[in-house]
């Protein structure tokens, strides 16, 4: 594979820039992100990546997660529109109307985590795999090339049936492994964040340890999300997605230290840098 730095920001910006907003535009020009996730014990994961999409820019995003955690999941954030769904049939509607999905965060891996997960994977809509998602799809493998992955490390060891030493060993090898058995865009993230397309591995400059706290992954698929809702596509928005992910996480770290940073405080910053 070719390695390939990742440019400066202004020049990663221009090239995989987000079209300028026409004068008359309105919400249907930006895509529908759908989210999945959000099972019981995690619905702040759902609710972190539905943020990330929201400020990405998308022109709408959904969540659709258990019917006992509809009402709050978009309490102080009503831009998120919620759906109880407790089978396949009432999520294949969501899906119709989705033009995005991002499936995984906080989903778990119960009886409804997997009929969620089955019945994204009998469509064909580009989707983002993130956390349980991966866990399931290592279950079950198969290949898709309409598809955006994005493993940690221990995600990663679970898809190459393997643990996470090994993983962390090779990274490069574990990411071609993992591309070349599921297709796709992948990534493999952790300090300096590896994307593949299969044939250019891409290596992320920005992020810092302040980045070692819960849900900051889940920011990432709902960013990823929202970039690909607005017509990127999947490689540009994952490219794009981790850079400025990490780069809201390091303007942040300037400014307040790296010591407590939160998943939550990057959507807003993620929009600035997209502006
Ligand atoms: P070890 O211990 O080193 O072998 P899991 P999860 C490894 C949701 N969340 N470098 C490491 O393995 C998610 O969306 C909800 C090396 C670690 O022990 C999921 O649905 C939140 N190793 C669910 O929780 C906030 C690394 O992976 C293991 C690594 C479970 O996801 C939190 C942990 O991974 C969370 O996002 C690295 N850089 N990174 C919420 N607020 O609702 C990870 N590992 O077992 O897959 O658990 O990632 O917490
Ligand atoms: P997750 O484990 O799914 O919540 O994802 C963690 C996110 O934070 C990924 O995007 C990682 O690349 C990023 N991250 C975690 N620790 C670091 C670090 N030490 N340096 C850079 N990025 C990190
Ligand atoms: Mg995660």
């Amino acid at each position: 594979a070719v390695l390939a730095a990742m440019p400066p920001f202004a020049e990663l910006l221009e090239k995989l820039a987000l079209p300028r907003r026409p004068r008359t535009a309105h919400k249907g020009h930006f895509g529908h992100v759908l989210l999945i996730g959000g099972n019981l014990g995690y619905t702040g994961a759902i609710r972190l990546a539905g943020e990330a999409a929201l400020r990405s820019g998308a022109g709408l995003v959904s969540i659709a997660t258990r019917a006992a955690h509809s009402g709050l999941i978009n309490i102080g954030r009503p831009e998120l529109m919620c759906h109880g769904v407790e089978c396949g049939e009432t999520l294949h509607a969501l899906l119709d109307k989705a033009s995005v999905i991002v499936i995984g965060p906080g989903l778990g891996q119960d009886d409804w985590a997997r009929e969620m997960f089955g019945t994204v994977m009998g469509r064909d809509k580009p989707c983002v795999l993130d956390a349980d998602a991966l866990n399931l799809l290592a279950e079950q493998p198969q290949r898709h090339d309409n598809w955006v992955l994005t493993p940690h490390p221990g995600e990663a060891a679970r898809l190459l049936a393997c643990n996470t030493r090994q993983i962390s060993a090779d990274r490069f090898a574990a990411l071609s492994d993992i591309q070349s058995q599921y297709g796709g865009i992948c990534l493999l993230k952790g300090a300096g964040t590896l994307i593949s397309n299969g044939e250019t591995v891409y290596v992320g400059t920005t992020g810092n340890p302040g980045m070692a706290s819960g849900g900051m992954g889940d920011v990432l698929s709902g960013l990823i999300g929202g970039l690909l809702a607005q017509g990127l596509s999947l490689e540009q928005a994952t490219r794009l997605g981790v850079y400025v992910h990490g780069e809201a996480a390091d303007s942040l770290a300037a400014e307040f230290g790296e010591r407590g940073l939160l998943a939550g405080d990057l959507p807003e910053r993620i929009r600035k840098l997209l502006n």
